[in-house]
């Protein structure tokens, strides 16, 4: 059984479209804690972090806003989530934009680096967040954090991510919206690229099968990161950048009992949930519902037979 704890991280500075910090209040209304105390594990909630004191940084691409705002979370994440990991816990991190986890992923990062263990990412997401500060054009730095956690240049003003990930330990996983500037710069990186075209191609088991045997060989510890714009609009509309194509109930179900039978997850993200924009919380209750399949929840538990 894991010991889960919730980390609220009420973001909205990684992009312009207030709402995402109401994030950690809906998934607390809509029962997270409960549905993970139901299905036998441990579970702490560590409330919502603050932003600290903002330090002056500058940015050298005008576009860009918020930068101190975004700075200051990614070290108080990066902070709390290595202690939760040091503690034996499962941090689930409760966003909040996506730039939560330039913080969560380096917070992980920290941690697996004293641990020996190498560190592996699977980004669940639309997009492929590969922009570095300097290439953006929305000037959003929710599009950024694959590139902070593969060591890419331009984060001038973040403090140095502990150990980038190389790109065959980084899995993107449902994306349909990448920019020019992150294309070329994806075409000289070896991350796994499962486009919606390849999922539909292959299906949406065999390809998360294929990472997940390379965490296992060798003994790799897991950070899921899992954006709402995974999920297709119809089912998810809570969110501010809806792309359609998105994976459906079924498949996004399948893709957490997969994560749960592999015992591999370490730690684990919830973001771009934007509660102003649910549909009756349905987006909130659905993304609590992954999180009951990610911790375990079957339809029928078959017994394992004695031989
Ligand atoms: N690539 C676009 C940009 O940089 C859109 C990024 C949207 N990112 C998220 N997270 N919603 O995946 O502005
Ligand atoms: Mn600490
Ligand atoms: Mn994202
Ligand atoms: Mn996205």
């Amino acid at each position: 059984m894991a010991k889960c704890i919730l980390i609220g991280a009420p973001i909205d500075a990684g992009q312009k479209r207030p709402g995402c910090l109401m994030g950690p209040a809906a998934y607390r209304v809509a029962g997270l804690a409960r549905e993970i105390r139901d299905l036998g594990h441990g579970m702490a909630d560590w409330g919502d972090l603050a932003l600290p004191d903002l330090r002056e940084v500058a940015s050298a691409n005008p576009a860009v806003h918020s930068l101190p705002e975004v700075v200051g979370w990614t070290e108080i994440l990066m902070d709390r989530v290595d202690d939760a990991l040091s503690e034996g816990g499962l941090p689930i991190v409760l966003g909040g934009d996506h730039s939560l986890a330039l913080g969560s992923v380096a917070g992980a990062a920290a941690h697996a680096e004293r641990a020996g263990r190498p560190l592996f990412l699977l980004w669940l997401d639309a997009h492929s967040d590969f922009h570095t500060p300097m290439t953006t054009t929305s000037g959003n730095l929710h599009g950024t954090p694959v590139a902070y956690i593969a060591g890419r240049g331009g984060f001038d003003a973040f403090p140095p991510f502990p150990a980038p990930i190389p790109a065959d330990r980084i899995c993107l996983y449902g994306i349909r919206s990448v920019d020019p500037a992150e294309h070329a710069a994806l075409l000289d990186h070896d991350i796994a690229i499962n486009d919606m075209r390849v999922l539909d191609e292959h299906g949406i088991v065999a390809p998360l099968r294929a990472f997940l045997d390379r965490v296992r060989a060798v003994n790799g510890m897991l950070h899921v990161s899992l954006d709402v714009d995974f999920l297709d609009p119809s089912i998810a509309p809570a969110v501010g950048t809806t792309v359609p194509g998105g994976t459906t109930f079924r498949e996004a179900h399948l893709v957490m009992e997969l994560l749960h039978e592999s015992g591999l997850v370490t730690s684990l993200d919830l973001v771009e949930l934007n509660p102003f924009l649910d549909d009756r919380g349905m987006t909130a209750r659905l993304m609590v519902d992954l999180v009951g399949s990610l911790m375990g929840k079957k339809v029928f538990d078959r017994p394992t037979r004695a031989k």
